[in-house]
């Protein structure tokens, strides 16, 4: 991409997006352009026509997506798909229409059979039943693989997709019923940790392993791709470490000074049982994570335990 490149970003003040933009002007690419939801609902078909006809991008980043942990998916099961096959399908489509040299969607590892050998490569996609709470979400993102590889079949469009693993990071979302685990966990134990709480309650067994990455990481990643992957398919961005949530809730214990006790309900749903990607594909193409978890989540401590107690 040359610097003066018009680069539009989808999702510009989400997580993984505002990542994205920080990373593009680290590199000194200066003609970003974005657009608030309130700006531009991408939802709405000639709103998303009207506004590639005026901004002509030449590189797209995907990231804009109704996302959100397990509660979220399976409550809210049809904004989940309906917005992301919304969302993806009218920009995706407008990129071919208006000649963008290169569109990244991002999708994520749910899109993988619940019970598919770990760790996860690229072909067991499909090889599968989904995990239910996630399924709607899922098929919207594997739809979105689906529309890349269709468009760069038919119309020779270089539209390439990537699956992260679970993200977190600065400009997270902290909603405690709707947002993912990592955040969630952080917010009720700092707010243990300021009232002194005997304990707090995680949702589920706490068996589940999960592999997270942090959203600097992923920017860092979908940067690379946009200058060195040309493949159809789709490509994992993991961190290649997995932990269980419980021990993930004792990690985030340490951090925050909780001295109380971590209690689980069964009642709520654990999920997939796991969902470790390989990203071998990735890391031999010469890419590789830099920040661990325990340093990662020291640093959205640093930054967000004034808001949270
Ligand atoms: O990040 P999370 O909500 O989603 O993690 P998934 C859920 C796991 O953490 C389950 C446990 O095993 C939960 O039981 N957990 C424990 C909690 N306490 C909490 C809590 O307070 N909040 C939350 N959220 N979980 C999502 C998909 O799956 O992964 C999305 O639903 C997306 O579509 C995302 O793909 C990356 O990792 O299970």
């Amino acid at each position: 991409m040359e610097k003066n490149a018009k680069i539009y970003v989808a999702g510009h003040r989400g997580m993984v997006g505002s990542a994205i933009v920080r990373k593009l002007e680290k590199e000194g690419f200066n003609n970003i352009v974005t657009r608030t939801s309130a700006e531009l609902d991408l939802r709405d078909q000639k709103a998303v026509e009207h506004f590639f006809s005026a901004e002509k991008p030449e590189y797209v980043f995907l990231a804009a997506a109704k996302v959100g942990g397990i509660m979220a998916n399976n409550t809210y099961r049809a904004e989940f798909i309906y917005d992301n096959l919304m969302i993806e399908s009218n920009i995706i489509h407008q990129s071919y229409v208006h000649g963008v040299t290169k569109l990244l969607f991002l999708g994520s590892s749910c899109i993988y059979p619940k019970m598919a050998p770990q760790p996860l490569k690229e072909e067991y996609l499909l090889s599968g039943y989904l995990e239910p709470t996630n399924q709607p979400y899922a098929i919207a993102k594997i739809a979105g693989i689906e529309l890349c590889d269709a468009y760069r079949a038919q119309y020779g469009c270089n539209f390439i997709s990537a699956m992260p693993a679970n993200l977190y990071g600065p400009n997270d979302n902290y909603d405690p019923e709707k947002s993912h685990v990592l955040p969630a966990l952080l917010v009720k134990l700092v707010a243990a940790a300021s009232k002194n709480l005997p304990s707090i309650t995680i949702w589920g067994t706490g068996s589940p392993l999960r592999e997270f990455l942090h959203v600097d990481d992923l920017a860092d990643a979908c940067f690379f791709l946009m200058e060195q992957f040309d493949n159809p398919g789709f490509i994992n961005i993991g961190s290649g470490k997995e932990i269980s949530i419980f021990d993930l809730a004792q990690l985030i214990k340490k951090i925050t000074g909780f001295a109380g006790e971590i209690l689980t309900d069964p009642s709520k749903p654990d999920g997939t049982p796991r969902k470790l990607m390989d990203s071998s594909r990735l890391l031999k193409m010469g890419w590789e994570p830099s920040i661990s978890l325990e340093e990662g989540i020291r640093n959205v401590y640093k930054d967000v335990s004034p808001l949270l107690s």
